[in-house]
Parts: structure tokens; sequence; C-alpha cells
């Protein structure tokens, strides 16, 4: 089978990890307090990380297995489950756990290597010989021949040594010394071997999973084999298996021996009590067990390891390509740093960690002893960065490489055996920095999606009445329905989150969160509520005497019905520009202060309720308001006595917007920028589900009345929860809190809002026609540009957005003839100027390469578009009809299903 590599990662990010950066300045600080060996750097002090042990993004099942621990003793919960997973992934009926690997290697030197005897190994440098006694030898029997298999054994070394040495044991590493894979052949010609002379064959399978891949890639007739196959089968040559949890099975810390002979299970089981702990732990946490269990059978997925790989080999050919000289690793790339500094003597090791730490914050360390190699491994973390981040943090090492003559030698401070006991002495080289431009966290847990052939998509959107509201999220491989409540939140809120003690008093999460939030805006009433409708509601019951109007820049479908259920009257005070999706109009989400002073002129400044202005207009295409329109409409309205209230729901996303395109504001932070625009209203609403980073929440603020907010909180109460929580859960409100800082990050916010321009642009240049400029949260097609051969009344987007669905397994939402509802008057349907589809981003839970998948689905969609037909109504509700509505194809009739 010819396979292609990975477009995207098979997964989308559920928990995120903040990074730091740090100024040139602050590195060298931190650089020189560590005696210039980055071993010293804590994780706080550095940005990427990049090691691949025990710091991998776990699955979201592995992160709950995390709190499945059944901390018995003996006879764990826990331990039943390992062993079933060790049968069925490996084969093999028995299993001792022990507390990493080296727990697993110590018990067999302890027990199957006497003194006097040798082991038989692949990697000379293997670990078995700092455990074993003094005396015990390593017989180095790796060969030379293999061009891609350069871990195999060669068989006459080894029958020499077996027949004349007095060897115990023959040890092979799947992936020796992170370099080295062994083949399948190789493997079972050991095995043949050393049971002919009665000997065990123990393998490190703890990169059994890389060296597996190398395997179905490189050995004859095992491209068509699944990993999990050829896994199953390395494990099964072996007499004993072991693997280091916090590798392939992606869990913090564990390990394992499983063996398929009881004899050997027994001196196992009678042994690992003595240095582990009891054989139904062996040193692990229940919840160590828990979480390997679950990695041990995740490992093995397809897809994730293609993605794995897929990164691997990009970042070492990117490296390679830019001259750095290396050893393509089973997990990134091996520098050699003897040759990255010719001219430097010694410590080159060390050398290259800490310039390279000095010019990018990026940490490589090559544990070990002092002059016993020249390797550094610069280790991806299983799944935990982008290829993006990773791309630079390659550009970072060849940004070194090109001045690697400006680079100072170390001198020692201090005699080690072992490289983390080293300081130095150094001088800052006149080096250049490296920026990063990436999204400033990495991922922490990872989700699954839908993955569905296209004819099951077929059936699913057929089945969900080609509306993709009734998808199920698991028929979805790219959710883009929505940015709201979708955001994948951070570990400090996760913390804070479970963390949080609950009360229906005031809590210590409602005054963080009034606190936090009170300091952005510098508004005095901080209401939560439980999203942003709930505040929409409460605002427009207090605020709208009925028959009064209320001007707005363009509707919101919930903010509109709530200003018509009070009995408001809707008007549309947008500028012109607006409404033209090909006008590339900076500021398309102002508001025309000439229809507004209209409005007051016709019917007098006491009929206008308050101005609803909404920030980075969702149904306008995500378009921002600049800062003189937001001042001049409250200027406006202070000298009619009108107030004005926010809808803040992406306030942030226009602010980093008024960062970009007015000049004036370039160099002023976003939270700056935030807390002027609030002073140019009397209070908004917020679904907080949006730019607040949160999964659910909402809030009202009022600026300074004491009279409105004694109103509302009087209907909180009464409608909705406490007034400490506006009926969300404590930990929902302590998440907001935090929620509420981490938007105001710069590059966050920056990298989100390029993202989204990303995805615009790609389509763009293709010819989609999309709504221009691209605004911060979406990407809108018109799809009455793209489906001109199809009626308003057919619903072009509503099928548009089926349609991307069954071609891609994106899902989109509707903006258009739908969502617009029909007059009540006429009972006709609105036919809006913009019919959109929405392909909404989700915040901290794509990457770039996401979007591009995207894209590419849509452009190849937008080539058989003659071919897409209209819809009609099955089924029509009477409110907010877009939610549950039901179609069918226009063609249905004659039998014939499009797409
Ligand atoms: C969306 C979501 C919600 C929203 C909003 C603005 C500018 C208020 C709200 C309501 C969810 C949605 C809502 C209705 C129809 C479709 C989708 N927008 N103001 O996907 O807040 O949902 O928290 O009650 O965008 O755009 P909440």
């Amino acid at each position: 089978m010819k396979r292609r590599p990975p477009d995207h990662e098979p997964h989308k990010i559920h928990t995120v990890r903040l990074l730091t950066f740090f100024t040139p300045e602050e590195r060298k600080t931190q650089l020189a307090d560590a005696g210039f060996n980055v071993f010293n750097l804590t994780p706080d002090e550095v940005t990427f990380d990049m090691c691949s042990r025990a710091v991998n993004a776990m699955s979201q099942e592995q992160r709950a297995a995390q709190f499945l621990g059944d901390e018995a003793y003996a006879g764990a919960r826990n331990f039943e489950r390992l062993q079933e997973v060790v049968a069925r992934v490996f084969g093999h009926s028995y299993v001792c756990p022990a507390h990493n690997l080296y727990g697993c290697l110590k018990l067999v030197v302890n027990t199957m290597v006497p003194e006097g005897t040798s082991i038989a190994a692949n990697n000379p440098r293997s670990r078995l010989d700092l455990i074993s006694a003094p005396e015990t030898g390593i017989a180095d029997v790796r060969g030379a021949d293999d061009e891609v298999f350069t871990g195999n054994v060669d068989l006459d070394k080894l029958e020499r040594a077996l027949e004349s040495d007095n060897i115990a044991l023959c040890a092979v590493e799947a992936f020796a010394d992170g370099q080295h894979p062994v083949s399948l052949a190789n493997l079972s010609a050991v095995r043949s071997l050393a049971r002919r002379h009665g000997r065990r064959l123990l393998v490190d399978g703890s990169r059994v999973v890389e060296n597996a891949w190398y395997i179905q890639k490189h050995e004859p007739g095992c491209a068509d084999r699944p990993i999990a196959d050829i896994v199953r089968q390395i494990a099964k040559t072996a007499t004993l298996f072991m693997i280091d949890g916090a590798q392939d099975p992606k869990c913090n810390t564990g390990g394992i021996i499983a063996t398929d002979n009881p004899e050997d299970y027994e001196i196992l089981m009678n042994r690992v009590v003595v240095y582990e702990g009891l054989h139904t732990y062996g040193g692990m946490a229940g919840r160590t067990m828990e979480a390997l269990s679950h990695g041990l059978e995740e490992m093995c997925d397809e897809a994730e390891v293609h993605w794995v790989m897929h990164q691997t080999e990009r970042f070492t050919a990117r490296c390679r390509d830019g001259g750095v000289p290396l050893e393509r690793g089973c997990d990134g790339a091996y520098i050699k740093s003897d040759e990255f500094f010719p001219d430097v003597a010694d410590n080159t090791q060390d050398l290259f960690s800490a310039a390279l730490y000095q010019t990018s914050g990026v940490r490589a360390f090559a544990p070990g002893r002092v002059n016993s190699d020249r390797l550094v491994p610069v280790q991806i973390p299983r799944l935990a960065m982008t290829n993006r981040q990773l791309d630079q943090v390659a550009d970072a090492i060849i940004d070194l490489y090109e001045q690697r003559g400006r680079v100072e030698p170390l001198q020692s401070q201090t005699e080690g055996e072992w490289r983390d006991e080293m300081r130095y002495h150094g001088l800052f080289g006149n080096l250049e920095s490296f920026d990063f431009d990436t999204f400033p966290y990495e991922i922490h847990t990872i989700e699954e999606v839908g993955v569905l052939t296209r004819d099951e998509r077929k059936r699913a959107i057929r089945e969900a009445g080609y509306n993709t509201f009734l998808l199920r999220s698991a028929d979805v491989e790219i959710d883009l329905l929505t940015d709201s409540g979708t955001s994948a939140m951070s570990t400090d809120q996760w913390a804070a989150y479970d963390a949080a003690k609950a009360a229906t008093t005031i809590t210590n999460a409602y005054q963080q969160f009034v606190a936090a939030l009170g300091d952005i805006t510098g508004h005095k009433h901080i209401i939560p509520t439980h999203q942003g409708r709930a505040a929409e509601q409460i605002l427009s019951e207090i605020m709208i005497r009925p028959g009064q109007f209320v001007p707005g820049n363009m509707y919101f479908t919930t903010t509109k019905l709530h200003q018509e259920l009070a009995g408001g009257v809707f008007r549309d005070v947008i500028v012109d520009e607006a409404h033209d999706s090909t006008s590339d109009y900076p500021w398309k989400g102002n508001i025309d202060l000439d229809k507004l002073e209209a409005l007051r002129a016709e019917h007098g400044a006491d009929a206008i309720a308050y101005v609803s202005f909404e920030h980075a207009v969702n149904m306008a295409g995500g378009q921002p308001v600049n800062m003189d329109n937001m001042k001049a409409v409250y200027a406006w309205a202070g000298q009619h006595g009108i107030p004005v209230f926010f809808d803040a729901t992406r306030c942030v996303e226009n602010a980093c917007m008024i960062q970009e395109r007015d000049e004036r504001y370039h160099d002023v932070r976003v939270r700056d920028i935030l807390r002027e625009m609030m002073l140019y209203c009397d209070g908004c609403t917020v679904s907080g589900k949006k730019d607040f980073l949160i999964n659910i929440g909402g809030v009202q603020t009022f600026r300074e009345n004491d009279e409105w907010a004694a109103k509302a909180r009087r209907l909180l109460r009464i409608y909705e929860g406490n007034i400490s929580d506006g009926g969300l859960a404590t930990s929902d409100v302590a998440a907001m809190a935090l929620g509420v800082q981490e938007m105001l990050n710069d590059r966050y916010i920056r990298s989100r809002v390029r993202q989204t321009r990303a995805l615009g642009d790609m389509l763009r240049e293709a010819g989609v026609p999309i709504v221009r400029p691209t605004g911060g949260h979406a990407v809108f097609i018109d799809a009455r540009r793209f489906l001109p051969h199809i009626d308003q009344d057919e619903f072009p987007a509503q099928r548009l957005a089926a349609e991307i669905y069954v071609e891609t397994g994106v899902r989109a939402m509707e903006r258009g003839n739908v969502s617009k509802d029909r007059n009540p008057e006429t009972g006709e349907n609105y036919r809006p100027a913009l019919e959109l589809v929405r392909l909404t981003i989700p915040r901290r839970v794509y990457t770039l390469d996401h979007m591009r998948s995207v894209a590419d689905g849509i452009i190849r969609l937008y080539q058989r578009r003659d071919r897409i037909t209209g819809l009609r109504f099955v089924y029509e509700p009477e409110k907010l009809r877009f939610f549950q509505a039901r179609f069918e194809p226009v063609d249905a009739m004659l039998g014939r299903h499009e797409g």
C-alpha cells in the first residue's frame, strides 16, 4: 500500500498548556544562573522543551484514567485492567509492573544475569551495563550491514558470542539508542538462535511503535500490516518484553515486563517486591497503571502513529536541508555537536544546548556522562507540538548553525561524571535571536474526532435533514460549526476548575472573576450569567419599553429575539458596506451615525431604548468596529440621553483588529485597547463562550449605573441562579476568571486572528467567494456567488454547508435566509443580502494544517459547484428555525442525490 503523509492531525486539541517567551536578556540571565547548563533551567524558564519522555500529550481518556486510580495496596482493579490490555496488545499472559524502565531492567539483571556472565546486546551503551555488576560485560553484537535496520544484530557475531562467551541474555532494543531500528526478520532470527542456546531474548520496546512504523515502511511484505499487528509480533518474539510507560504509551511514568513464560513470571513476581512493590502494582500508583493501560492501546492507533512519524520526518528533513549535521532519530533530530562546532574541542554538546537556549529559548539536553558522546537529541514530545512550531524550532537551529562561528566555547567550572552535574563559565557570543511567531501554547491533551467515509457522511447528512446542527459530533472530523463554548481550556483553568470550592454564597471564584474583569473593563458592576442570551434577556427586560426601537449594528439571532420579546423593534444601523460581501472596507462593523440620527429625528430620543453595539460583528463576517466610531456613537448617545450597550462577545478580537488595522494602535497592547473601548458604553452583555476562553458562561456589566445593576441582579435571582454565579458551577466561574486574563495575551490573540485570516487567504487565492476582509472568528463563504444557480428560497447556504460536510467531514453553519427567518407580516423569507456559510474557528483547538485541509476540501467542492442543487423545508419550527429545521434536496423527487 502506498501511503500519503497525513495532511493534518488526526485529532483536535482538548487542553493547552501556556508557553512563556523570553527576551534575549532574560534568557542570558537565566542561562548564567543555570551555570550554562540547560539541565538547571526549570520548564518555566524554557519556551519549547525538546524531549520526548514523560512530556507527551495524552488523550482525554488517558487523562480521565488518571482519576480512576484504585489506590489499593493489593490486587487493584487497575492492575487487572493492565493484565487484560497487555494480553491484547502484546499477546503475553503475564505482566510484572515496575516504577519505570529502570525498575524493569534492574529486576531482569538481578534475577536473570548471574555474576560473571555477560549480556549480548545491540546497543553497546545500554543502561544494562550500568545496572549490572561491574564484572558483567556487554558483548556488542550490533551489525553494520543493513542500511535501514541499523539496529539489527549480526547473527554470526551473536552465534560466536553465545558459543564462546558466558552470555546470560540477549538484549535487543527496538530502536537502539533512539537511532537504530531492528527488522522483524532479524528479531526472529535472534530469537531462534537464543532459543537454540537456551537463552532468553529480552526486548526493550520503549520505542516499539516507531520501530513498527519502520518495519511497515521498509520491511518486505509488511506494508499492509497494521502497526498494532507488527507491535504484537515484536512483543511475541521476545521471551521478555518491556516498555517504558513514559515513552510510546505517553504516560508520565511506569514500566512493565511482559512474558508468556510462567517460570520467568514467577521469578520476577518474587523479586519485584524487593525493589519495586507488590507484584500487583510494582511501584506504580493505581492511576499510573490505568493511564498506562489506555496508552498501551492508543499508541498503536494507526492514524496517530503516522502523524507522530510524519512530524519526526518533517522536522529532521527541515534541519538537514538547512545544513545542520545530524542523525535522524526515532523521535527527532540528533545533532552532531562536534561537527556543529568543528573548532571547539570540549563540551560541544552542552555548548550547543546553551547557545540554542540563548538564541531561542528552546531546550535540547543530552543526558549522560561527560564526554561520552557527541549527539544532542532534539526530540519531539509526542502529539504536543504543531508542525508550525516544529518548523520554527528547526529554523532556530538552522539560524544558530549559520552563526556558529560567533559562539564562544564553555569552560568547565566543575568536575563531574554526569552531564547534569556540570557548571560552566561562558561568554555570551554576539548572537542574533530567533523570534517565534506561533501559538503560545503546547498541546496538553488531545481529543478524538469522527472519521467517516464519504458514503457514511452522505447518509449522516440525509438523516440530519441537511441541517448541520443536527449532525452528531462523533460524525464530524473538523468541527467549524461555532466558536461558542468550543475553546480548549488551559491547564491553569483546569487547575482552578478543580480547586474551586462551590457555595451558594459569595465565592472566591466570584471575587476573582469580578476583580479580573473589573480591572480589564473598568466597569463597576460585573454580573455573571450562565451564557450570553441570559444577559441579553435581562438587559432587554430592564431597558426596553414596549414599542421602543433598538438600533444595532446588524442583528444577531438571540439578541434580536430578546429585544423583540421585550416589545422592542430592532433597527439595523450598520454601515452599508457591511451588506456588501465584496467590499474591502476595514471597519464594516461600524455604526452609520446618519442612520442613527435619522431614527432619532423621526421618532425622538425617547423612542430609542438603547444602542445595541456589537464588536467584531458576527453576522457581517466578524467585522470590527473602529475606536473613533465607538467614541462618536457614545458621544452622540450622551447628547440625547440614550444608553449604549456593547455586545462584547468578541471584544478582544475587535481590539486585536484595531491593533492591526489602525496604525495609531500598532504599538498599543490589546489589553489597553480593550480598556479604552470599554469607556465608550454604559455596559455590556457578553457570551463568555467565545473570547473568554471557556466552555460555558457569560456576563452582564454596567459601567456605573447602580440602579440598572440592582434590577439586573433581581432578575438574575429569579431566572438564573445566585448573584455570584448566574447559575454557573462555581468551577466554571473560576475558569472564566482565568480565561479573561489569558485572552489578553497579545501573542495568543494575534495567532488566533491570523489563523482565521490564513484560512480566508487560502480560499480567496483559489477563487472561492468569501466575505472580505476576513474577520476574527470565522471565514464566511458567499453562497450566492458560490452557487449562483440556486434561488435564495432554495437556501443555497444551507445546501452548501451540507455539501461541505459530505466533501470534507467539516461542519459549518448556515448564516443566511434560514437564519434570518420570515417576515411575520408578509410570511415571506427575508432573503438577506448576505447568504453565507460560516466556517467558525474554535479557539486553541485546530492548527494551520487543519486549516489547510479545510481549504483544500472546499476548493475541490468549488470545482464541481454547478452540480449542486437547492433544498426545501420538510420541517420548519416557529422560533430560531435554523436550529431544528429539516430539509430535502429539491431534486429528491427525481431520486437523484447530488454530491
Ligand atoms: C455562535 C454563537 C452566540 C452569540 C453571539 C453574539 C454576538 C450573543 C450570542 C448568544 C451561538 C449561536 C447562537 C445562536 C445561533 C447560532 C449560534 N453565538 N451575541 O455560534 O450567546 O450562545 O452564549 O447565549 O455570537 O455565533 P450564547
